[in-house]
């Protein structure tokens, strides 16, 4: 393999399917083309497991390639059946119109827009696949596919045991004619996608290949799926998904996510999700033999990351509460960052009135016995929002409780408690 790009996509590890790997590599020596992912509105948002194929999008256009952005209206409506083993439960229009506001923003964050150039595009299946009626479905599409074609699809005949509707069982068709769609108006040549996406991507290349008298030339591309070392699944934490948005997964927990990757997995990571040259990756990989504790390697990967989905300021805020929290100087945060820095450790709830430091600990658990919180005090080993109380007179009030609703009281090095008034 010659061409550049696709080196650099071998060398990252992201090919994984290919419809004709020495077709698609002629094609990109030749010209500058148009390529698409597609993304549904099942939420309203994505998560990291969405934007492996978006970045090597991204990759193909610092390349001279377009990318075309496709937001699912239409499929989103009925759902796809690649990788489910149950049937969906269908969403509301306005839900689904939500979601599409959601994850088009969050499309224009990662990618230049443009008409012109090699500038990104973006589209809603549902502007032409809203227009087609059911015979024209039926007479211009249904006929061009074999029933026994789409029950070998894996993601089809993986379902047959346990059911699958007429309704899912057409998605794949669906995801075909956008992909003769834009074929055709936008002459858009690849699609990619992840593993799960195969069955359905080389459908389109039949609706296109069955539209045309012509030769036809596209062609698909799959990802893998992202791994582990330790065979635990990628992408998810304790509190379910890691999301783009950041009122879903803040910040902060963002970077936390990356930068607490395994010294087993950094390296990938970082192919698979930066921009980073081989040549600084390289490097990274060779602090991570020798110097593993310096943990180069997961922060290259957390600030790239972080600034990329959520900006600088971002960042450096992550990297703020980070610090503060290692050195256990809470002083240096804000309310929000303080809830934000706190928000998996264990709350308290108390009445909202002045209360005797000994009597708090007691009450709110984090000290076991009234004898026990005055020792705690006098030994020092108390602080409130970062700042230690050893007098055991001290008034916790007003002034200590953050926004008028909470104080973080820590005990000892790391005991962190949350305690909200109400
Ligand atoms: C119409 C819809 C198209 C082309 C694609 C689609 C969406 C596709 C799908 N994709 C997943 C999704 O939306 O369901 N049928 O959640 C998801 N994708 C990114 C990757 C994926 C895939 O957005 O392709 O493999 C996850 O990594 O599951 O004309």
């Amino acid at each position: 393999m010659t061409n550049e790009l696709l080196q650099d996509l071998e060398w990252r590890g992201l090919l994984y399917q290919q419809t004709d790997a020495e077709g698609m590599a002629k094609l990109l020596d030749e010209q500058s083309v148009s390529l698409y992912c597609g993304v549904d509105p099942t939420a309203d948002s994505m998560h990291i497991g969405h934007i492996v194929p978006l970045l090597t999008l991204r990759r193909f256009q610092k390349a001279g390639h377009r990318p075309i952005l496709l937001v699912g209206g239409a499929t989103g409506m009925i759902g796809d059946p690649s990788g489910r083993s149950e049937e969906r439960q269908l969403q509301t229009v306005e839900q689904i119109d939500k979601n599409v506001q959601g994850i088009r923003s969050q499309l224009e964050r990662i990618f230049e827009f443009a008409e012109d150039g090699n500038g990104a595009q973006l589209v809603n299946n549902r502007d032409w696949i809203g227009n087609i009626n059911t015979i024209e479905f039926l007479r211009d599409y249904g006929k061009l596919i074999n029933v026994n074609y789409m029950l070998a699809k894996d993601t089809i005949a993986s379902r047959l045991d346990t059911g699958i509707s007429f309704t899912e069982f057409a998605y794949t068709l669906i995801q075909g004619i956008d992909y003769n769609h834009l074929y055709n108006h936008y002459n858009c040549r690849i699609q990619v996608g992840g593993s799960d996406q195969w069955g359905n991507i080389t459908t389109g290349l039949e609706v296109i290949r069955k539209t045309h008298e012509e030769e036809t030339k596209a062609f698909g591309i799959t990802i893998p799926l992202v791994t582990k070392a330790d065979g635990t699944k990628f992408g998810k934490t304790a509190g379910g998904a890691v999301w783009l948005d950041a009122k879903k997964t803040s910040p902060y927990e963002f970077y936390q996510f990356w930068i607490n990757a395994a010294d087993a997995d950094v390296i990938k990571y970082l192919k698979i999700f930066t921009f980073l040259s081989r040549e600084e990756i390289e490097a990274l990989a060779v602090s991570v033999e020798e110097e593993p504790h310096l943990r180069k390697a997961q922060k290259a990967l957390a600030e790239e990351m972080t600034r990329l989905i959520h900006g600088q300021e971002a960042l450096e805020q992550a990297i703020r509460i980070t610090a503060a929290l290692f050195s256990g100087d809470l002083k240096a945060l804000s309310a929000e960052e303080m809830k934000d820095a706190f928000k998996d450790v264990p709350s308290i709830e108390m009445a909202k009135e002045d209360k005797n430091i000994v009597d708090l600990l007691v009450e709110a658990g984090i000290s076991s016995s009234k004898r026990q919180a005055r020792e705690d005090v006098s030994n020092g080993a108390i602080s409130v929002n970062g700042e230690k109380v050893t007098d055991l007179e001290y008034v916790v009030d007003a002034k200590d409780r953050l926004e008028d609703a909470f104080s973080i009281v820590r005990r000892g090095k790391k005991k962190y408690h949350m305690v909200k008034f109400v």
